[in-house]
């Protein structure tokens, strides 16, 4: 029997479909979009025009993560994203902070944050869990295995469902022990991060064993670089990460389709028009 997906995380929007999640990376260095936005006035427009194109969530974020990517320092993260934050917040969106310190987890809520999205799942900032915990707010929590710098390193798997499930079965457990609500807590596989391509494509593959964690799943696979090696043409060339938004989309429908919570995505129209289409054929008995 399969687990039936968990959808529901409180605190933030309940649509009767896959939510759809905007990404504003106040970066000079994303492999997305890197430097599009890493101005406040540009990153804030950007930020409404998601919300307009129907995102439900705006993830704003000031450290890129990109294999090989350096830190920025407390101050420097802190100066790109808390503007952007209180702008989006009070134009009414629903804002998600991207961080993987509780130091601007705790400044982005206080500056009008709903959530915190933390790609390492509370392994880089042991303040992190109790500061969430203190905040009240949701807690989105991703499979990682460490720092851009060195993490494809760390790409290595006997069985990579198998592994990453019981590694954020662990983020789970330390989070549930340190007193955070489950209903305010969702779990990522955290694609492309310590993983290969095949390694995204056989854990999109096996949503179901995720949903076996009992929490809601979000999946963030926009642009990323498996989908430029799947689009790679004639000469091998991968596609340019920013011609990736009709995968990106058709990723977002799929995972739509098994149950998934949210998708992260940089092109909202597309995957939000993706989750749309997933949403009504599932309403159909099948014949
Ligand atoms: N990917 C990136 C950044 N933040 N957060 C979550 N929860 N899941 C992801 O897969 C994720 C993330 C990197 O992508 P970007 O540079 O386009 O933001």
């Amino acid at each position: 029997m399969f687990a039936t997906p968990a959808r529901y995380v409180e605190g933030l929007p309940t649509p009767d479909r896959c939510l759809v999640m905007g990404v504003v990376n106040v970066t000079p260095d994303s492999f997305s979009d890197g430097g599009l936005w890493s101005d406040t006035s540009a990153a804030i427009e950007h930020g409404l025009e998601l919300v307009d194109q129907g995102a439900d969530l705006v993830d704003v974020g000031g450290e890129s993560t990109r294999p090989g990517a350096q830190r920025p320092t407390l101050d420097e993260e802190l100066a790109r994203v808390l503007a952007v934050v209180a702008a989006l917040a009070e134009a009414d969106a629903v804002v998600t902070i991207d961080t993987m310190r509780a130091g601007v987890a705790r400044a982005a809520v206080e500056a009008g944050a709903a959530a915190v999205n933390d790609v390492s799942g509370g392994l880089a900032d042991a303040d992190m869990l109790p500061t969430v915990i203190d905040l009240g707010v949701p807690y989105l929590a991703m499979h990682w295995r460490g720092h851009s710098t060195t993490m494809q390193d760390r790409a290595t798997y006997v069985d990579v469902v198998t592994e990453v499930r019981a590694e954020l079965n662990g983020r789970l457990a330390a989070a549930r022990a340190a007193g955070l609500p489950t209903q305010r807590l969702a779990l990522d596989p955290g694609l492309g991060f310590a993983k290969t391509p095949d390694h995204n494509w056989e854990l999109l593959g096996s949503l179901e064993a995720f949903h076996e964690l009992g929490q809601p799943l979000l999946v963030g696979a926009s642009r990323k670089a498996f989908l430029g090696v799947l689009l790679a043409d004639n000469e091998g060339e991968s596609r340019p990460a920013g011609e990736r938004d009709g995968a990106s989309a058709a990723v977002s429908a799929l995972c739509a389709s098994r149950g998934v919570w949210c998708v992260r995505v940089h092109d909202v129209r597309s995957s939000l028009d993706a989750v749309k289409v997933a949403s009504r054929w599932a309403r159909e008995a099948p014949r």
